[in-house]
């Protein structure tokens, strides 16, 4: 057998899903917060996988368990505080575990109104979109988060151009100074690494109006801006982000062109359907453009891309 080693592993549990309601007695305001939790642990593991040694082997059941107990003990919301208490967990309990990565997708629940008040326990979907926080807590390097929106499908139905571009003997695309701009948004932002849990619980008060603040520079700059291009309008959003956001130090923005190609009915009466006149459009599910960009505070640097 030729030489190897295990250059890198990692393993834990995935998709575990937990709901944790919160109840104020005192008001009878109900809370509820749904997540999908994932937790790989790094370390001195390797053993397991080359002479199938699982004295190292925390099951990924008691990971698990844990994720739950952890839920029990704990705020889970922000959840940049509850990823950053469940991966901690691991690094201090179990001295061969160095690194735990969690990530906590929280889902959308939408407290209802009804009758024009806010329901005080009961809650709608209202969309696929979730607020992520991917965590690495490592004993050497201390806790890295960064936080971030996903599947936040938005349209407009003008403002927005494309034009300028390369022409040449593979472009058949036509210029657009008024066109459709769609597309579901994945944006993450990066804090400044902290030390420790305490540092996180230090800047606990922050995670959620950052996310309130990138939610609705996303919205606002999407709704306001004359859109030369995706890369152009994606670009401004990271950049708002970061004055609005001074503990974060990157910005990052995935952005897929949702097209919607014009159609010309002129076959049928000779009907205007292009252009100024374009009313019916055919949404295309695929191919799409796909857009990404990662924005850094300060001068240019050789850091790695996160893309
Ligand atoms: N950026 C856009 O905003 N629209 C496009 C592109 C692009 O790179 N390519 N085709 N259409």
């Amino acid at each position: 057998m030729a030489s190897a080693h295990v250059s890198a592993a990692r393993y834990g549990k995935d998709n575990v899903r937990v709901l944790k309601t919160d109840r104020d007695v005192a008001t009878g305001i109900h809370t509820v917060t749904e997540m999908t939790v994932s937790c790989l642990l790094e370390g001195d593991i390797d053993i397991s996988y080359t002479k199938g040694d699982n004295s190292v082997v925390v099951a990924t059941d008691s990971i698990k368990n844990t994720i739950f107990i952890t839920a029990k003990l704990n705020p889970v919301n922000p959840p940049e505080l509850f990823a950053a208490i469940l991966g901690s967990h691991f690094i201090e309990k179990y001295s061969h575990i160095h690194v735990a990565n969690v990530k906590v997708v929280t889902h959308r629940w939408t407290r209802m109104e009804i009758r024009g008040k806010p329901h005080p326990h009961s809650f709608m979907r209202d969309g696929e979109e979730t607020r992520n926080v991917e965590a690495r807590i490592s004993r050497k390097d201390g806790i890295a988060i960064s936080s971030g929106i996903e599947g936040l499908t938005v349209l407009k139905s003008t403002g927005s151009a494309f034009h300028g571009f390369v022409r040449d003997e593979f472009t058949t695309l036509g210029e657009t100074w008024d066109r459709i701009l769609s597309t579901d948004v994945d944006a993450t932002w990066t804090w400044k690494t902290f030390a420790d849990v305490k540092a996180v619980r230090e800047l606990s008060s922050k995670f959620n109006p950052a996310w309130e603040e990138a939610r609705n520079i996303t919205l606002t700059r999407f709704a306001e801006d004359e859109s030369a291009s995706v890369q152009n309008t994606m670009y401004k959003m990271c950049e708002q982000i970061l004055a609005a956001v001074p503990e974060t130090e990157l910005v990052t923005y995935s952005l897929p062109n949702k097209h919607f190609f014009e159609l010309d009915l002129s076959w049928h009466k000779g009907i205007k359907n292009t252009g100024k006149d374009a009313e019916v459009y055919v949404p295309q599910s695929n191919p799409n453009g796909l857009i990404k960009c990662e924005v850094a505070r300060g001068p240019a640097t050789n850091r790695e891309s996160h893309l």
